[in-house]
């Protein structure tokens, strides 16, 4: 597995302090397996102790979360910020509100983002938070206030120049909007201190669309590279129906691509004829209901209970947009098999490590999430350059920064991974090329 003691040493002491994190453990493998040929040729690194103090993060707040639910009961919930890794500027990094958050789906998270935000270009350290509370099923005033009551927490953490959340797995526009009202009435400053804010109060244009415009601006520029090909004519299949899916679908079809399927975390809905984005839209943007609901407006098309049997239909391109995990090797031979060209990850590691290593071997466009899905946090970037401005750029401005940044984000991970000697494992490419960066700020400031 290791081919360095100091690295395989730094990794056991991870899994012996962190024993059932398993998502932690899994990310931190991943990372530390794939830069050793770096780590190898800068041995400042082990004698400044870099890579122990690149594993923990600076600080991990945990809270309790205190609500009144619509029958006027009392709930508890848990909630959570990392912050991780401050080198390269404030932690940045999004907010998950899923029943199955815990400590270690935190730490993987802050940790994945702190290598993403540097490979952005722009200065953003890594952060991460949330909450066990489940949006599903509740009132809008069960969630306000159970924003203002995590908010009411978090406030004394964050702040524009220090810390700055935003969305993640069940954290939207309407999210947003009460934990930000909730952060100004309690400080009584209006800052960039959240990102993916309504157009009306500081938010950017673009950010909603960022990451799955995002995902295929990078899997374009991966394509065209790698195998001289595109979106144009491609079958699709994209996992989730949330902000990210949505967004890429949007995109894939733009670029000339059909999208045949589409999931939540219930089942996937299949149609030969192409997804018709705006009936999805409708359902989970409007509605928040539930994918198999496409059936009622497309009777053509077909559900089937079960999210996982998704990557069993052929496709050319497979974009990953859910959540952990979701893609395992009996998946990723599936694909294969049906002659997939390029896995690019719009979800945080939805690809097992023995997936994403099975796609590199059989020189599979493979886009690390990392990579692949920064688009989201760089407009989120975007935003606090505006928000520091005072001012907003336009739609189309936003959108070519996007795409500079998606382009540069795919040329820096290749060129990557072809000097180590195989331009398809994007996964040490992109691991070494964003710790690079935060490896050389740590140094250059001293212990801390
Ligand atoms: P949303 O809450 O908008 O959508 C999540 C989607 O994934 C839903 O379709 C949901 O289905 C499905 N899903 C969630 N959990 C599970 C599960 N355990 N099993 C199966 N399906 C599940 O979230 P986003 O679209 O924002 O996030 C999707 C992924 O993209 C996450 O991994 C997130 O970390 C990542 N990401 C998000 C960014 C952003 O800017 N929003 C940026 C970069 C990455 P259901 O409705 O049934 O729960
Ligand atoms: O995983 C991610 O990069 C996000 N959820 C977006 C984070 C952000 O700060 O925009």
């Amino acid at each position: 597995m290791f081919k360095t003691e100091y690295v395989k040493k730094v990794y056991e002491e991870l899994e012996q302090k962190n024993p059932n994190e398993k998502e932690f453990l899994q990310a931190a493998l991943e990372i530390l397996e794939s830069i050793e040929p770096y780590v190898l040729k800068h041995p400042e690194l082990e004698k400044n102790k870099i890579l122990e103090r690149f594993v923990e993060p600076e600080r991990f707040v945990q809270f309790r979360v205190s609500w009144i639910d619509d029958k006027g009961e009392v709930q508890v919930n848990r909630g959570y910020r990392v912050q991780y890794n401050s080198s390269i500027g404030p932690y940045k990094g999004g907010l998950r509100f899923h029943p199955s958050v815990n400590a270690s789906i935190i730490k993987f998270l802050g940790l994945e983002q702190v290598l993403k935000n540097s490979l952005t270009s722009l200065p953003m350290g890594g952060g991460k938070g949330g909450s066990d509370f489940d949006p599903k099923g509740k009132s809008d005033r069960e969630v306000m206030a159970f924003c203002q009551a995590f908010m009411t927490e978090l406030y004394r953490h964050i702040g524009a120049d220090t810390d700055v959340p935003a969305g993640d797995i069940g954290v939207g526009g309407r999210e947003v909007g009460y934990l930000y009202g909730q952060y100004k009435r309690i400080k009584n400053e209006s800052v960039g201190v959240l990102t993916g804010k309504g157009l009306s109060f500081g938010g950017s244009l673009a950010r909603t669309e960022a990451t799955g415009y995002g995902l295929c601006y990078f899997t374009e520029e991966a394509l065209k590279t790698m195998k001289k090909d595109s979106f144009q004519g491609k079958t699709v299949v994209v996992s989730g129906s949330g902000n990210v899916a949505i967004y890429a679908c949007q995109k894939a079809t733009e670029l000339g691509a059909k999208v045949v399927a589409m999931s939540d975390s219930n089942g996937y809905i299949y149609d030969a004829d192409g997804i018709k984005l705006d009936i999805i839209k409708e359902i989970k943007e409007i509605k928040r209901g539930r994918i198999k609901e496409y059936l009622l407006q497309v009777p053509k098309a077909t559900y089937h209970e079960g999210a996982k049997g998704i990557w069993q239909i052929p496709c050319d391109i497979a974009l990953p947009c859910a959540t952990q995990n979701e893609l395992d090797l009996e998946d990723a031979k599936a694909l294969v098999k049906n002659g997939v060209l390029a896995v690019c990850e719009g979800a945080n590691m939805p690809s097992t490590l023995e997936a994403a290593k099975y796609f590199i071997e059989h020189k599979v466009v493979f886009g690390p999430a990392k990579a692949a899905n920064a688009g989201g946090v760089a407009t989120s970037g975007l935003e606090m350059s505006q928000n520091s401005m005072r001012l907003n750029w336009s739609f189309a401005e936003v959108d070519q920064k996007l795409k500079e940044i998606m382009v540069q984000i795919f040329q820096n991970t290749y060129h990557t991974a072809s000097a180590l000697g195989n331009p398809f494992d994007t996964l040490a490419g992109a691991n070494i090329a964003g710790f690079e960066k935060v490896a050389t700020a740590m140094l250059a400031q001293g212990v801390y």
